[in-house]
């Protein structure tokens, strides 16, 4: 590792050591002869090299221990060829264990119930395998991600799910489960579900109703969500996904919510209401004008003063754009974000602000400050601006793979994208040298203000590229929810200003974002913050580190040190103090280095 880098993850490291808590005092001895008598009594491959004269914690395929060393805290086991049933009295004596992975192997019979009365239990994954039985009533009260797809449990989906307030995945696809799903009222964190292919009946119930159709189908006796309707009494109607009219749609909806009898049932229904109207406009407007109402109010000698950027090689004028037919590609306090297709067929991003704090000069000036900045293949930076009192314009290229956010985290209907490790590095990267690029620009005197997921776009070649640069001064008017709270630094609650570091922090919050898959902002309704630095702090408290990462990509192997490199990295990013984070340029510097070892 570069020297200049050391510094901060010393600080990390010594970060890590301070959180290491006194244990209870443990026999590892007992844990050691628990997983000898496990293995014992299946069959495996060579792989298991489990031997009583070697050390548990260190010489042991896929068992790993506390930092301390007093208990086994992960067994992975995955694809090893384990075959035979579960023994009693064996994994059932960790008692510390965090994380158990046996998934892909030849495991068949019933789940030794004592596995599930293990209370550090967190992860499970144990899809792959042919387990029966029913699946345990009481299953560990802090279980973040349940994965038992691809088995042959039968009986019911146990109603204490109901009570796994931590849960953030649940995976029971491919089973021969049957009656209702319990009717969960209150699964806060749960962002994956799949209880796809099974025997299910019933009505879906509201809080699930934000997952799409595919985590439901193939249960022939499920009704509700997006799937056929809950009829009363006499047959469903079979109506499809498609057929299904918006405003079909939301007149379900609108009833789930009005049963739900919640006392935010005034906000959600503000924000459904919202919504669908963004949604129909982005589908409506397809054949209509841009933008409603925009050129009525314009004297015929304004109509012409498009100002283009020096160099730009477009032609077309503001009567082109007013002909453009238009999509909303996004909707927020500070104005709203369209698709233009200009009628040869030209795509361009056009933001049209509002509550704009500058007069023109001062618009301008900031315009001019937008164009002086040199060009970088990590900057997005607009071509052209339009103002006048009523209207202000600012327009992009269009990237037609959309954003990091949509990438990572899916937009409502679409799926998120199965997004490998090394787009990720490469996606980061690109930001953070667009970002650097910006901080190093006219006397080092420049700020970005708005970092975050949603604007940092995706070029052809999967790059990432920092957008939204300039706008923040001019729209520093619209202090709303809105803007993005989960990225602001915590100094910037007392000046509001945003300075270099406090953008640092933001890409610190990216990164998190990156690592765990989570968003710092969470709409359930309406919008959440969730403080991902404090998540991750308290997992990390609790020594399971490696479960901090996205689920996506545990399934790359031999990536855990660039993993907990980069977490290093953006821990040291969103550090309180302000002039203990690195600057951007470092964090270039860093992330190469993280790169270039995945490299040799
Ligand atoms: C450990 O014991 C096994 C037999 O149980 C033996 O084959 C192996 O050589 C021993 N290894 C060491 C390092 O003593
Ligand atoms: C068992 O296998 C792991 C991984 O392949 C290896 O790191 C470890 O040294 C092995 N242990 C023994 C005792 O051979
Ligand atoms: C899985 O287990 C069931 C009995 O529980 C058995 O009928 C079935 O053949 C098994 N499937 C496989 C692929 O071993
Ligand atoms: C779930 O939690 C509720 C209250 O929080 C409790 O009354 C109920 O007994 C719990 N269910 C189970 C199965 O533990
Ligand atoms: C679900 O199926 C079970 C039989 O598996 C049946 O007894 C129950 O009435 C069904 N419930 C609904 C709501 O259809
Ligand atoms: C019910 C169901 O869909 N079962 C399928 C589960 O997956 C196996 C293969 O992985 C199929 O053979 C089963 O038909």
């Amino acid at each position: 590792m570069m020297p200049r880098t050391q510094s901060y993850f010393a600080t990390i490291q010594i970060f890590l050591l301070l959180l290491v808590f006194p244990q209870t005092k443990s026999d590892l001895n007992s844990e050691k002869q628990a997983l000898l008598d496990f293995v014992a009594a299946l069959h495996h491959g060579e792989k298991v090299n489990w031997s009583s004269n070697t050390s548990i914690c260190t010489s042991w395929v896929g068992v790993k221990c506390n930092p301390k060393g007093s208990h086994v805290h992960s067994v992975r086991l995955p694809g090893v060829g384990l075959r035979g049933s579960l023994p009693e009295n064996t994994l059932g004596k960790l008692h510390g264990l965090i994380s158990l992975s046996l998934r892909s192997n030849s495991l068949s019979g019933n789940l030794p119930s004592d596995i599930f009365s293990i209370p550090s239990l967190r992860f499970i994954y144990l899809q792959h395998n042919n387990f029966s039985g029913h699946i345990s009533d009481y299953l560990p009260p802090h279980l973040m991600f349940l994965d038992l797809s691809y088995n042959s449990f039968t009986g019911q989906i146990p109603s204490i799910i109901q009570n796994l307030t931590y849960l953030i995945g649940l995976n029971l696809r491919n089973n021969s489960l049957i009656g209702p799903i319990p009717n969960v009222v209150n699964l806060p964190n749960l962002k994956i579900l799949d209880l796809s292919f099974n025997d299910l009946n019933g009505s879906i119930p509201s809080v699930l109703h934000k997952f799409h159709s595919s985590s439901f189908k193939g249960n022939f006796g499920l009704c509700g969500a997006s799937l056929k309707q809950c009829s009363l009494g006499s047959s469903p109607s079979d109506i499809s996904n498609k057929k299904l009219s918006t405003w079909g749609k939301i007149a379900i909806a609108l009833g789930v919510f009005a049963a739900m009898l919640l006392p935010a049932l005034v906000v959600v229904f503000c924000c459904l209401k919202k919504k669908v109207g963004e949604q129909n406009v982005a589908t409506k407007e397809k054949s209509e004008k841009l933008m409603e109402g925009f050129g009525s109010g314009l004297q015929e000698n304004e109509r012409n003063r498009l100002i283009f950027f020096e160099g730009c090689s477009y032609n077309f004028d503001l009567d082109d754009l007013l002909r453009a037919s238009a999509e909303v590609l996004g909707k927020g306090s500070c104005g709203t974000t369209y698709k233009a297709i200009l009628e040869e067929g030209t795509m361009l991003v056009v933001k049209r602000l509002k509550e704009v704090a500058v007069v023109k000069k001062e618009f301008e000036q900031q315009m001019e400050i937008v164009q002086r900045l040199d060009h970088h293949p990590n900057v997005v930076s607009p071509f052209a601006y339009y103002y006048s009192k009523d209207e202000k314009l600012v327009v992009y290229d269009y990237f037609t793979s959309g954003s990091f956010s949509k990438l990572l985290h899916g937009t409502g209907e679409t799926a998120r994208t199965r997004l490998d490790w090394d787009s990720r590095l490469k996606i980061v990267a690109g930001a953070a040298k667009g970002i650097a690029h910006i901080h190093s620009a006219n006397g080092r005197k420049l700020v970005h203000g708005n970092i975050k997921s949603s604007n940092v776009l995706i070029s052809a070649d999967l790059q990432g590229c920092i957008s939204d640069f300039g706008l923040t001064p001019l729209t520093s008017l619209c202090v709303s929810p809105r803007s993005p709270p989960g990225y602001r630094a915590p100094e910037m609650s007392e000046s509001r200003k945003s300075t270099q570091k406090s953008d640092v922090y933001s890409f610190g919050i990216l990164l998190l974002e990156m690592l765990t898959g989570k968003t710092p902002v969470q709409y359930s309704g309406h919008e959440d913050v969730f403080d991902l630095p404090k998540w991750v702090q308290s997992v990390v408290r609790e020594e399971w580190t490696a479960e901090v990462f996205d689920v996506e990509l545990m399934r790359y192997s031999n990536i855990e040190e660039e993993l907990v490199q980069m977490l290093q990295l953006a821990m040291a990013c969103v550090a309180v103090m302000p002039d203990t984070r690195p600057s951007m340029e470092e964090v270039v510097g860093m992330i190469e280095d993280i790169i270039r070892g995945s490299i040799y």
